[in-house]
């Protein structure tokens, strides 16, 4: 890709959409004024958070890619990982390859972002309309008619494949330094992660290593990354930074600093847990699509986050989806008599827009 130039700048009037709606409030300056909750962020109590941001699950499995490249070490990993993506749908993963320095660097450009001036901000405001592809800035959630917001502003880049990126890239924002190169750099390396990981998966099914990546699109597979920024919060107790939800793409790499937050839904114990930052690594969590290509053998696993007094969290969220044209459904060579299909087959795109459009009821992490 071209280095950014000056014709890569966006007249406001270009990117400033409704912004009544989608940015209704900064919640960053609500952090710094508001003594209680205000009233648009307060929960109904049954979603109000039951575990604490720091109640650290040991259980949730840590994987070493070390080795990956290696038959003997392989196997154990595809095992592991076949064990997570079963039990948990959710798991850490350490020695990936993605430099660590890269991974700070992008998570300060997310930082330097959240602290610009509001106006700047807004240039990047996101269209109401366009979940859930939208892109740009906003604040509680894509959905521009929300009653209750969560607690948070987010920044969503479209990043892959490469001609929606670079169409894409002229709404990244140039401020500050260094911020766009430093998001194609990620994001190249964490395709190529996303590509490993996807075929240790395919190969835990007992698939070919190429598989899932080609029925998600290939080359075509779009990639967005999201910088989620949840400031401290006067009552956290009474409201979430993301509400509950699966991700109704492929699969999702997260990146978090050291303040926790993360929860996931653990259907057995009927508990939230919640997952401890650990420097470097990424949690992997697999999405809608990925449940249904298993035919519920793994589980789309259902999240939040939740906000803390004390501390702003930060994350980087890479979001794996197929190709909108991608023919989804369980794997045929995964069915038999004794495992038939339990979703019908369907195009990504219509997915999608029955998603949009609340019609659709996503796998809700009860498979396996
Ligand atoms: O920031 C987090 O911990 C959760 C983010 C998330 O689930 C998402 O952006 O889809
Ligand atoms: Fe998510």
């Amino acid at each position: 890709m071209a280095p950014p130039t000056a014709s890569d700048d966006i007249a406001p009037e270009d990117v400033i959409f409704d912004t009544k709606r989608v940015v209704p409030v900064s919640v960053i300056k609500l952090a710094s004024e508001a003594t209680g909750l205000p009233p648009q962020f307060v929960k109904s109590e049954r979603e109000r958070p039951t575990v604490a941001y720091d109640d650290y699950c040991r259980e949730i499995p840590v994987i070493s890619l070390k080795g990956v490249e290696t038959e003997s070490r392989r196997k154990g990993i595809v095992a592991e990982i076949g064990r997570a993506c079963a039990e948990w749908g959710i798991f850490q993963i350490v020695d990936h390859g993605v430099p660590e320095e890269l991974m700070k660097n992008l998570m300060d450009k997310n930082l330097a972002f959240f602290k610009l001036p509001q106006e700047d901000k807004l240039k990047y405001a996101t269209k109401p309309e366009g979940y859930p592809e939208a892109f740009g800035y906003a604040t509680g959630s894509h959905r521009a008619d929300d009653d209750v917001l969560d607690w948070r502003e987010f920044m969503l880049h479209s990043c892959l494949p490469k001609n929606v990126h670079e169409t894409a890239y002229s709404f990244w924002p140039k401020k500050p330094e260094g911020y766009r190169d430093t998001l194609v750099e990620y994001s190249d390396k964490i395709d190529g992660l996303v590509t490993l990981l996807l075929g240790l998966i395919s190969e835990s099914l007992g698939l070919p290593t190429d598989y899932i990546k080609n029925a998600v699109g290939g080359e075509d597979t779009e990639q967005k990354i999201l910088f989620n920024y949840y400031p401290h919060c006067p009552q956290p107790d009474l409201t979430l930074g993301h509400r509950s939800h699966t991700d109704f793409g492929t699969i999702t790499l997260l990146q978090q600093i050291e303040v926790g937050g993360l929860q996931a839904y653990k259907k057995e114990t009927d508990r939230w847990v919640t997952v401890e930052p650990i420097s470097g690594a990424f949690v992997v969590n697999l999405a809608d699509q990925l449940q249904i290509l298993s035919n519920g053998k793994y589980r789309s696993v259902l999240h939040q986050a939740v906000v803390n007094s004390n501390q702003t969290r930060q994350s980087i969220v890479t979001f794996a989806n197929p190709s909108s044209m991608s023919q989804m459904g369980p794997v045929p060579e995964l069915l038999n008599e004794a495992n038939p299909a339990k979703y019908p087959s369907y195009i990504f795109k219509d997915y999608l827009r029955l998603f949009r459009s609340n019609v659709l009821v996503v796998p809700d992490g009860s498979a396996g």
